[in-house]
């Protein structure tokens, strides 16, 4: 015979709740001018998966990058007056990437906030420091000769790089230094400096706690 229990067994936990910062943080902006119409997608909390096509192969393999070392799912989507150059479909999908990025981390509740790498690409060497501070700035030295010649086709020009800088940074209120200490392949140098945004953000957009890491207690 069983004895009758004399004391309550251990109480059931309740299965642990979906925390608040549990929850994938998504972002989606659609874009139409007479330039470009763009389209961005991205999930902060994703895997790395992507999916781009701007029209020009060399910046989707740049944003290919940014997506898969940030750890996020990105789908861009651009169509532009590439006939001009590539310059107003660069600026605008940074433009986009930022409104996207910036929807998608909110209130940046419980991020690290700060990150900083320094990435070599066989001779390239890049540094990246990145503030999710709510601040727009941008302070970049590519270190490229302004003739280093375009690349692919349609081309894309390496200056392109620093207004797709600003101006994802200037629509995502991040401040962001790039700094290419060394490199010759210019190839080499955007690549590195791409994975290198990518790695900070990574870093700096991963979740620690439940506050907003500020004193003024919002970013
Ligand atoms: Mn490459």
């Amino acid at each position: 015979m069983t004895p009758a229990p004399t004391s309550d067994p251990e109480p059931v936990r309740a299965p642990p709740q979906a925390q608040p910062t549990a929850s994938r943080r998504k972002g989606s902006v659609r874009r139409e001018t007479k330039e470009t119409t763009v389209e961005v997608t991205v999930d902060v909390d994703g895997s790395g998966t992507t999916s781009i096509d701007t029209g020009l192969p060399f910046f989707d393999h740049m944003l290919a990058q940014l997506g898969r070392h940030g750890g996020f799912d990105l789908g861009v989507r651009a169509r532009g007056d590439l006939a001009v150059d590539a310059h107003h479909t660069v600026e605008d999908v940074g433009i986009v990437l930022g409104q996207a990025l910036a929807g998608a981390i909110g209130d940046k509740a419980g991020i690290r906030r700060f990150a900083s790498i320094s990435l070599p690409l066989d001779e390239a060497l890049v540094e990246v420091a990145l503030d999710v501070s709510g601040r727009p700035f941008l302070a970049y030295g590519s270190g490229l000769s302004p003739t280093a010649a375009a690349l692919g086709e349609p081309p894309f020009d390496p200056q392109l790089a620093e207004e797709f800088w600003r101006a994802m940074v200037g629509a995502a209120g991040l401040t962001l230094h790039v700094r290419v200490v060394a490199g010759v392949n210019t190839h080499h140098v955007l690549e590195a400096s791409f994975k290198a945004v990518a790695r900070c953000l990574r870093d700096a957009l991963r979740r620690e706690s439940n506050a907003v890491p500020s004193t003024k207690g919002v970013l």
